[in-house]
């Protein structure tokens, strides 16, 4: 947990740019980059690599390789938002093909697999572990012909321990954080076992790590799944927190499964979440804000954070920055006076100073003077002194400093705004414009000549051609 708090942490601390990391690390990372590349990208070690020219070239293609896979800038060099994916928790398995066990790509030749507790965690109860694995597995039966039962002793396909340090296959765990857990893929013996680092928090709630997440990632591998490089599916080897009670297995996993063991047996293929693809052109917003000179662009369980020195817009998860808000966040507001963003989700709302949740949130939005028929909000913006508040077809404005809804409204959006004809589903304020977005299209609309100057596809503003 430590590491990932500190990760969000150097993140914002890092706002202005990110292009300068500490310099007094410089050290610490040679360490960190060999170390990583030498676990996940099959850098030889040190004592294998013959001449320092040599190995410096080893290193810039293993980096590149590295930066690849996480769809980073291809510099081969160790830059921030390099050492950055490299500090974030993660699967112990390799992301290169080679696997920590047998080459190719076995696959378990009967169906109905069997596993078993070696031990359990004392962290949680044995039942609350057991609940939690069998919906793990359950991730993988509903979307293949598979099926997992618990054995209780004898041999199992799958076997599961908690273990610590070095634990006998020539994968040390590294103590709290860095590797979570690692699994061997299908095969006699040690093949298809998942083992856990005792080390770390186990948890069934959003605090780091939750086992279930954690359990199912690994189960992928224990079926055959390599690492996704699709930063929303289950099998991206980094940790991220999701709901687990609403968990559904995205459809990248859903592919990889179905294509080693066919589609599931139920009348009806299970369909499951994609991940926003950042330049597709039908692309859409949720909710759109400024925060501190950033432009962040809500869609899902994802947001983008745009700073305006970047060439690259981000892509995180909600859940990572804010692991208490929920998905699909529907409009967003900065307050420039009080240096407060506002979210809103349904009738609830929630205050953000910098990156961080305020005390006594989420309210109700009934807060502002909205009637009760009014349940949830479009788009938000705030400009000079005043909120409007987006809803269907009419807009309202609300007064911060006198701290009510200004009395005349709602109004009709058409006639205050010409030329904004249809339903928005994010705006926000720079300069003396108003950019809304509607669908696949943003309005960038004047407000000193109140006429709609500018009309383009939405992800122009995350640099997509
Ligand atoms: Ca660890
Ligand atoms: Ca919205
Ligand atoms: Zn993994
Ligand atoms: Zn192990």
């Amino acid at each position: 947990m430590f590491r990932l708090k500190t990760l969000v942490f150097l993140l914002l601390l890092h706002v202005p740019l990110s292009k300068t990391f500490p310099v007094v690390s410089a050290e610490k990372n040679t360490k960190l980059i060999q170390d990583y590349l030498e676990k996940f990208y099959q850098l030889p070690s040190n004592r294998y690599r013959t001449s320092r020219k040599n190995s410096t070239t080893m290193i810039v293609e293993k980096l590149k390789e590295m930066q690849r896979f996480f769809g980073l800038n291809v510099t081969g060099k160790p830059n921030a938002e390099t050492l950055e994916m490299m500090e974030k928790p993660r699967c112990g398995v390799p992301d290169t093909a080679g696997f920590m066990l047998t080459p190719g790509s076995p696959k378990w030749e009967h169906t109905n697999l069997t596993y078993r507790f070696i031990n359990y965690t004392p962290q949680l109860s044995k039942t609350d572990v057991e609940t939690v694995i069998e919906k793990a597995f359950e991730v993988w039966s509903k979307a293949s012909p598979l099926t997992f039962t618990k054995t209780a002793q004898g041999e199992a396909d799958i076997k599961i321990a908690f273990v610590q340090k070095d634990h006998g296959d020539n994968s040390p765990f590294d103590g709290p954080n860095g590797i979570l857990a690692h699994a061997f893929q299908p095969g006699q013996g040690i093949g298809g076992d998942v083992h856990f680092d005792e080390e770390e928090t186990w948890t069934t709630t959003s605090i780091n790590y939750n086992l279930f997440l954690v359990a199912a990632h690994e189960f992928g591998h224990s079926l055959g799944l390599s690492h996704s490089s699709d930063p929303g599916a289950l099998m991206y080897p980094n940790y991220a927190f999701n709901e687990p009670s609403t968990y559904s297995l995205p459809q990248d996993d859903i592919n990889g499964i179905q294509a080693i063991y066919g589609p599931s047996n139920s009348p009806v293929q299970p369909t499951g979440p994609s991940t926003p693809r950042t330049c597709d052109p039908r692309l859409t917003f949720d909710a759109i804000t400024t925060l501190r000179g950033e432009i962040l662009f809500f869609k899902d369980k994802y947001f983008w954070r745009k700073h305006p020195q970047l060439p690259t817009a981000e892509l995180n998860f909600i859940s990572l920055f804010w692991p208490s808000l929920p998905n699909g966040i529907q409009a967003a507001y900065e307050d420039f006076e009080r240096d407060l963003v506002f979210l809103f989700k349904g009738n609830q709302y929630w205050a953000l100073n910098g990156y961080e949740i305020q005390q006594g949130y989420p309210r109700d939005i009934s807060n502002y003077g909205f009637p009760s028929t009014v349940q949830a909000v479009d788009a938000a913006v705030f400009y000079r002194r005043k909120t409007y508040f987006f809803v269907n077809d009419q807009f309202w404005r609300y007064d911060n400093q006198r701290q009510f809804m200004e009395p005349g409204y709602p109004k009709s959006i058409s006639t205050a705004f010409p030329g904004i004809e249809s339903r928005v589903d994010a705006v926000f304020h720079r300069d003396y414009v108003f950019v809304f977005f509607s669908g696949p299209r943003y309005y960038a609309f004047d407000l000193n000549t109140r006429r709609v100057i500018r009309i383009d596809r939405s992800n122009k503003w995350l640099n997509c051609r």
